[in-house]
Parts: structure tokens; sequence; C-alpha cells
């Protein structure tokens, strides 16, 4: 691991941009390790997609940091059926906080991608060198460019003004603080909640979407965020850098792994009108392990703590509101 850090947190203001979803409640988590301030907006006080309420929040709070953890996110039903919004909010969350992190002279600004940046058929493990080398995957397209114009705006300011702007590429994450619904959620979080309602009611059967066939790698968010928090310590350069495990799996195996952490003994069905999406989608960490970091958490603990979360606080918390 490379001893010396190039940017040190200490003493630092930190903004999470995002701080309430999935990955920016896991950096405030992972941030009160270091010694900094962290620093979250009130989303009735900020809306990330007016420029000005943006450049005022920078103005106001001077950042020295900034991690762009907000995102207008979704699986892929979500992604296929909401085009604009995650088009256009996407765009405007990472144009506003980019530019005004350039004008208000923040020193330091990680921007987070997506894996669906990369073609659809693009040579597995996923380089960073294959980003814009062919098409991509029509589920996710939108969300897909406005990621990619995300890191090509870092890399603009870093170009023309010299800013230290940088971009991490997360694989698909999940944990606690996920989004469960059945419909809008990523294939983990709402695969527990569908295979949970099933065990619950006694149902035989539980729909799980697509052929199975299609794999995918899975990073558990504290994980992800103790990795971009070594990222933005330890690099700076125009090039994004890929964070995930290199370990995928299929959506079938998932789906019997979800249901032994559940409990759950009934059939998984699997229903092929819904799209599999990208078939195969395994990050290269090359460059990531260069820098000193790896994971360490495997997906069985992963998702057994994921299960914890679900049913002690999100299915508490439903309960105490209804
Ligand atoms: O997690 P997921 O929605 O996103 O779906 P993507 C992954 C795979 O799980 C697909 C299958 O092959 C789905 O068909 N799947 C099976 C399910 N059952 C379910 C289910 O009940 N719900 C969901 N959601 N999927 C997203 C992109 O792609 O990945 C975003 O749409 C983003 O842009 C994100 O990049 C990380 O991996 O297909």
């Amino acid at each position: 691991m490379p001893n010396t850090a190039l940017y040190s947190l200490a003493g630092k203001r930190v903004w999470v941009a995002g701080h309430r979803g999935l990955v920016g409640s896991a950096l405030v988590r992972r941030l009160q390790y270091e010694n900094c301030t962290i620093l979250t907006a009130p989303r009735q006080q900020l809306d990330l997609r007016q420029p000005e309420q943006v450049s005022l929040w920078l103005r106001e709070t001077h950042p020295q940091a900034v991690i762009v953890a907000a995102a207008k996110v979704g699986g892929i039903h979500a992604n296929d059926s909401r085009p604009a919004e995650f088009l256009y909010d996407n765009l405007m969350i990472e144009a506003n906080i980019v530019e005004a992190a350039h004008q208000h002279r923040v020193e330091k600004l990680v921007f987070l991608g997506s894996s669906c940046i990369y073609p659809r058929l693009a040579p597995q493990p996923l380089r960073e060198s294959a980003l814009l080398t062919g098409p991509l995957e029509s589920t996710n397209e939108w969300y897909a460019i406005a990621k990619i114009a995300g890191i090509k705006l870092c890399q603009a300011y870093r170009r023309q003004y010299d800013c230290d702007f940088i971009s991490v590429m997360p694989t698909n994450l999940y944990g606690p603080g996920d989004n469960f619904d059945t419909m809008q959620g990523h294939v983990i979080p709402a695969l527990m909640a569908k295979i949970h309602q099933a065990k619950v009611s006694g149902a035989e059967t539980v729909d799980v979407w697509g052929s199975g066939r299609a794999l995918r790698e899975f990073l558990y968010v504290d994980d992800a965020a103790d990795g971009i928090v070594h990222i933005l310590k330890h690099y700076s350069a125009a090039e994004h850098v890929n964070l995930g495990t290199s370990e995928e799996i299929s959506i079938r195996d998932l789906a019997g792994l979800l249901a032994r952490v559940i409990g759950y003994r009934g059939k998984l069905t699997f229903d092929t009108s819904k799209p599999d999406g990208t078939p195969r989608k395994v990050v290269d960490t090359t460059r990531l392990h260069g820098l000193g970091w790896q994971a360490a958490t495997a997906l069985q603990p992963g998702l057994e703590q994921t299960y914890r979360w679900y049913v002690n606080h999100h299915l508490a918390e439903q309960r105490a509101i209804a």
C-alpha cells in the first residue's frame, strides 16, 4: 500500500453530496474515522439540479473536498422506464457540482460513475480503457451517457483549469440503506424483499426477472466507501479507477444464495419476458490493486449483514410509520 497519501483529509471540510443514499450514507459512516468535518445538505434546502442553489451552498460552506455520491439511481426497470429523469437529473446534478466546485476552488473532487458506462459487449474483465469503444446496453444507456458525461466533466476541468477532480467507477453495490422497492430497486434489494415476503406469507414461488444467466459482480457498500476514500487520498489523474471485487455470480446462483440467507424453501421461477440487461459485467481491478486497496467483505456475509439490516431497520421503520 502506498504509505504517503497524495491528498490528506486531516482538518478538511468534506461535503458528501447525496448523503442519504446507499453510497453517501456509507461514506458518512466511513469518514467518521478520518480527522475531518463532514458536511451534508438537507434535501429541502438544496436541490442539486438548480445551479444557483449549488453555487450558494458551496459559497456558504466552503468545502475543501467533495464526493459526488448524489444521483438518480435505480435498477433495470427504473432505468428502462424513466430515461428522461435518469439523463436530465444526473446531467444537472454533476454539471452543477463540478462547475461550482471549480468556482469555489475545491481542492479535491471525486465523481462516482457506474459499470454501465462500458459498452455492452466490451471484453471482460472491463478495463478502464474500454470506455467509449462500442455501443451501450439499451436498458440503461441514458444513465450511462450521464455518467460518462460526469467522467468527461472531471477530465475537462482537470485539463482546462488544473482542478484535482477524479472519477471512480464502482461496480453494482448493495448493503444497508439500499432501495428495497421490488419494482424500482436493483436486483439484490428487490429480490431480498420479494423472497422475504414469500417466506412470511408462505408463497410457494418467487419470480426472478430474466433468464438467470446474466452475470454480475457485487460490492458491499461499506467496502465501496472505504475504497472511495482510499482512492481520494492516493490517486490524482484524468483516467477513472474501477472499484470492484473482480468476482462474478449468475443471477440464478445469486437468487439461490439469497433464498438460503433468508431461509426460504420455496421455488425460484425465471420470468424471461423481463430483460437480462448486459449479459456480463465484471470489472478489471488492476489499477485499484496497484493503489493498494482491495475489498474485505465476501458476498455471503455481505448479504447476511444486509438482510439483518433490512429486517431490523428497514421493516421496523416501515412498521413504525404504518
Ligand atoms: O440490479 P439490476 O436491476 O441492474 O439487475 P443491472 C441485474 C440483473 O438481475 C438483471 C436481474 O439481469 C435483472 O433482470 N433480476 C432478477 C432482477 N430479478 C430481479 C428483480 O427482482 N429486480 C431487479 N432489479 N433485477 C443496472 C443499471 O443494471 O445496474 C443501472 O440499470 C446501474 O444503470 C446499475 O448501472 C448498477 O446490473 O442490469
